[in-house]
């Protein structure tokens, strides 16, 4: 039977943060030294790197540690039930194939939730998306704000521009057709649209205000736990429509935008 604690979400937050540094700085220790390619997944896009297995198994060692009895979702060794109420919810190399091909676009991306990790029941306490090749780590915890370093996060408002939005692509090509009909139709809406290949990354940035929003269908558990609470706390919106099926559609913007994709994205699915 699961006990219920009210863990300290900025003791989480520190604790996520500092594993993170050390998964990332790891991470990029093994992308200099060269990428073994360890085996293809649901599709031959769907790759897994020795250093993905070796990262997550860093992050899994140091949360048994210090966090004995919390649960464990990880992409790569699968999931472990929680015994204190607090699920540790990690994707150790968000950005896979950047990873692969030396694009600096990837990070470690670890969140803690209250709950076991199942997106549509979980809080989010506490998350970390650290870039080691850039240099950043984003961190969030429950009511106490979104930061990169010390620097306070907030999405952006609504521009005239337009807005600038990103996406992405899941491995499966017999999904891209509909993916680009959908990216047709929110085109109105943008300025420009991005794609740069991790998902943590890209809601780290429109918690940063460096994206005004962000919309992708297919997202595991791992690729947004933490980035949803960056948002969250960066005083956005992040919901996903269809889950009930296979493919969700996660959208994450500021207020007015979230409404605006939310509506166009409806009609899509
Ligand atoms: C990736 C996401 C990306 C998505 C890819 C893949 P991975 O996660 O970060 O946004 O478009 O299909 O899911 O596999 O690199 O951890």
């Amino acid at each position: 039977m699961t006990t219920a604690v009210t863990a300290d979400a900025e003791q989480l937050r520190h604790l996520a943060a500092d594993i993170a540094r050390e998964a990332g700085d790891l991470a990029l220790r093994r992308r200099t030294a060269g990428v073994l390619l360890a085996a293809t997944k649901t599709t031959l896009a769907d790759i897994v790197t020795e250093a993905d297995r070796d990262v997550e198994d860093l992050i899994r060692t140091r949360l048994s540690a210090e966090r004995p009895g919390d649960g464990f979702l990880g992409e790569e060794s699968g999931a472990a039930e929680t015994s204190t109420g607090i699920t540790w919810v990690v994707d150790p190399i968000d950005g896979t194939v950047n990873y692969a091909y030396g694009i600096p676009a990837y990070n470690v991306s670890i969140a803690a939730v209250q709950g076991s990790a199942d997106p549509d029941t979980w809080v989010g306490l506490a998350g970390a998306v650290h870039a080691p090749v850039l240099g950043e780590l984003f961190t969030a915890s429950r009511g106490g704000g979104a930061w990169l370093g010390a620097q306070r996060l907030a999405v952006t408002a609504t521009n005239p521009a337009g807005a600038l939005l990103a996406t992405g692509f899941g491995y499966d090509p017999s999904t891209h057709d509909g993916d680009l009909a959908t990216i047709r139709q929110v085109m109105p809406l943008a300025r420009d649209l991005r794609r740069m290949g991790a998902a943590a990354l890209d809601l780290a940035y429109v918690a940063a205000g460096r994206l005004d929003g962000y919309f992708e269908r297919g997202l595991k558990p791992w690729d947004f736990a933490a980035g949803a609470l960056l948002v969250a706390e960066a005083g956005g919106v992040v919901t996903r429509l269809d889950t009930a099926s296979a493919r969700p559609m996660l959208i994450a913007a500021g207020a007015d935008l979230h409404a605006r994709l939310s509506a166009v994205l409806d009609d899509q699915i």
